[in-house]
């Protein structure tokens, strides 16, 4: 028969480690990961198939299983909301994941919202949410370039740096964020520089910080208006109207520019060479589309950072142009589609093209 007071003793070293357990529960940040695809649930046939693969294949608990790391940083929980390659987002997806994002973000139980995607577009994902989700709490996009049956795969580390700042108090109120890489970008700023490295996104103007071995590194923060401050809201905007980009180069045609138009845009970014720069036969065709009502967007397409100054290349105010200040045009259609859900008017859309 045990004596009481071993009793007594075995109970209060239970209960100790029942608050303690429960301490250490709560103390731990609750983080949702939403999953969509892309080459982190990638699957390549051999471990030397580092570019060689199947993008969209491996389930968000499989994702989490793999990394029981995870669970010394977060409370985790995962949500399969796609399953796709990137490149085939539409704008319905961005739309959905918005919405779900948006609803996760009030709940009380959650701390952060990690999702991961595919590298194609995540700087799309990242711009969209970061301009229509009213949140101080961390939103961190995270991809990988190698598919986790890779030599070095990168995702696993990306994706447990991505929760881990997610869970971070200090991420909170600095904007959606990418963590790819070891780096913490602004979902504003950072594009797909590079299409087979690993260090493949970069910010033309720097990242906001470093995360090493799940601890913060901060340099900056974004200047542009984002998230709480953002006079668009996901729970306004139901679908995002059509924006088409034309790429332009030495010996442009006005074909797709027509093409575009016909097929109903309501606006086009013309991704154009240097500042933005117009072709001299293709000035009056954008000026008849112009006249037709579809918004004419000059966007840059020089890949280590473009900035279109109003009025330098072209005469905007006379032609009642748009310039997509440093937006590349990938972003340019991103904000151009959530700002024309709001509004038509030029003047008020050049606004918004300097403050986001
Ligand atoms: N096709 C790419 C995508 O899904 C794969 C990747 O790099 O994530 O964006």
């Amino acid at each position: 028969m045990m004596k009481k007071s071993a009793m007594r003793w075995l109970l209060a070293i239970a209960s100790a480690i029942i608050v303690s357990s429960t301490a250490i529960a709560q103390s731990k940040p609750n983080v949702v990961i939403l999953a969509t695809g892309g080459t982190i649930a990638g699957a390549g046939a051999d471990v030397t198939n580092s570019a060689t693969y199947q993008a969209a294949k491996v389930p968000v608990d499989k994702l989490i299983a793999g990394i029981p790391q995870l669970n010394n940083v977060a409370a985790v929980r995962g949500e399969q909301v796609f399953q796709i390659a990137s490149e085939s987002f539409r704008n319905d997806n961005l739309v959905t994941l918005g919405k779900r994002v948006a609803a996760l973000a009030k709940q009380d139980d959650v701390d952060g919202i990690v999702i991961t995607h595919g590298t194609d577009t995540t700087e799309e994902t990242a711009y969209f949410l970061n301009l229509v989700v009213h949140t101080e709490k961390p939103i961190v996009v995270v991809a990988s370039m190698r598919p986790g049956t890779a030599m070095s795969a990168d995702g696993t580390l990306n994706l447990y740096s991505a929760v881990s700042v997610a869970g971070s108090k200090d991420a909170r109120g600095r904007g959606v964020l990418v963590v790819m890489n070891d780096e913490i970008d602004s979902g504003r700023d950072v594009t797909k520089a590079v299409n087979i490295k690993v260090e493949a996104f970069k910010s033309p103007w720097g990242p906001l910080g470093l995360v090493v071995e799940g601890k913060n590194y901060w340099f900056r923060k974004l200047d542009k208006r984002h998230t709480m401050n953002s006079e668009f809201d996901i729970e306004k905007i139901s679908a995002l109207p059509l924006v088409e980009i034309a790429y332009a180069g030495g010996n442009v045609s006005d074909t797709a520019y027509r093409a575009f138009a016909n097929a109903g845009a309501k606006a086009i970014i013309h991704a154009g060479p240097g500042n933005g720069s117009v072709a001299g036969p293709l000035v009056p065709v954008l000026q008849e589309l112009r006249g037709k009502g579809i918004q004419i967007i000059r966007s840059s397409h020089v890949n280590a950072g473009g900035f279109v100054l109003r009025n330098a290349e072209q005469p905007d105010d006379k032609y009642d142009w748009i310039v997509a200040h440093d937006l590349n045009p990938q972003k340019a259609r991103i904000l151009a589609s959530v700002a024309l859900s709001s509004t038509q008017d030029s003047r008020e859309l050049q606004r918004i093209f300097m403050e986001y």
